[in-house]
């Protein structure tokens, strides 16, 4: 169980990170409404949010440190903001402002943080392999930094997964593969593309440890990848964890999500997981309501703060079109 200090830690960043995820939202429709025009407005091109996955993020990332290296997908802003990265840089990067941490090149699928050794790209399944390769160079280093990979659990069915399983086990690295299942593929739902029901099964498949968390509750998370977090440090090797998370949005901004019922949706919102978390820490007395609410106030401060910058922020120069790009 997390101590009080560590419980109201991840309370406050699963709240800034919600905050940051509704607030982008609402900038990513200035100038795209009434007609929706994916190319128009403050933040053109695609927009993947994950309000809603949070719980994973913060509950694995309680137990790293900034040189860990840590990678993710397309939906990224959880993880990136959990593992430390900094909130004016990402901001600026999604906005596509030259303060930002590529420039403002690689846009918000394409987040690279030397600082917190972070990276993300949207293909899927792409940031496994990379984790393996971390993992490796760590282990030649001698170092007992380790590598994370989230993904989704479409992403589960790539070749991707199952090569960097394979390696991972085979040389014993310092690797934690986190699978988001929030049982969405865009509109493909788990069960027509995955014959069985849980992924962390498939650990078996290559003598690794795969362990179940079936609900989206920040301390079961943090729970289980603290096992998978120390064993990985001490030089026991890899394991899988898979958590049953939940997408509160669509797939991008601007999906319809025809593919679901509001009933469905309603449920997601009645059963979000920072509220509960949140009630339960007031119930168990390890936060105030006051506390709670200051939180909220604080991560809106720091959120607005971050929101300001990027919108003040220069555009790179057209003549920087061709700096720091590789091809
Ligand atoms: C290699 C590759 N194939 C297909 C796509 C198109 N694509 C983008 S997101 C997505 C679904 C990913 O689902 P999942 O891995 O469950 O992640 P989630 O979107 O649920 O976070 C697909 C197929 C892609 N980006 N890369």
């Amino acid at each position: 169980m997390p101590d009080n200090k560590t419980l109201r830690d991840m309370h406050y960043q699963l709240v800034r990170i919600r905050l940051f995820e509704e607030t982008i939202q609402k900038v990513y429709f200035e100038g795209k409404t009434p007609a929706f025009d994916i190319a128009a407005g403050t933040v053109p091109g695609e927009m993947h949010l994950a309000a809603g996955q949070e719980p994973v993020a913060v509950g694995v990332a309680a137990h790293l440190r900034p040189s860990d290296a840590v990678t993710a997908t397309h939906r990224p802003h959880h993880i990136a903001l959990a593992h430390g990265m900094d909130i004016r840089k990402l901001a600026a990067e999604i906005f596509g402002k030259e303060t930002g941490l590529g420039h403002g090149k690689g846009g918000h699928m394409h987040l690279f943080d030397p600082a917190t050794n972070f990276g993300c790209s949207g293909i899927i399944a792409e940031g496994m392999p990379t984790a393996v390769g971390h993992a490796l160079a760590f282990k030649k280093q001698g170092r007992d930094d380790i590598a994370v990979s989230f993904f989704g659990e479409g992403a589960a069915n790539q070749g991707a997964f199952h090569e960097s399983l394979n390696l991972a086990a085979l040389w014993r690295l310092g690797v934690v593969f986190v699978c988001e299942d929030n049982a969405w593929a865009i509109s493909v739902p788990k069960d027509k593309a995955t014959a069985i029901a849980n992924n962390s099964d498939r650990a078996a498949a290559y003598g690794i440890p795969g362990v179940l968390v079936p609900d989206n509750d920040p301390v079961a998370i943090y729970e289980a990848a603290g096992e998978a977090v120390s064993r990985a440090r001490r030089g026991g090797g890899p394991s899988l964890i898979e958590v049953k998370t939940d997408r509160l949005f669509g797939h991008f901004e601007g999906d319809a999500q025809a593919y679901r019922t509001p009933q469905e949706l309603a449920l997601l919102q009645e059963r979000d997981a920072i509220r509960a978390f949140e009630r339960r820490l007031i119930e168990s007395a390890d936060l105030t309501a006051k506390d709670a609410q200051d939180a909220w106030e604080r991560a809106r401060t720091e959120v607005d703060d971050a929101i300001d910058f990027a919108r003040s922020s220069p555009y790179p120069e057209p003549s920087a079109a061709l700096q720091h790009v590789f091809a």
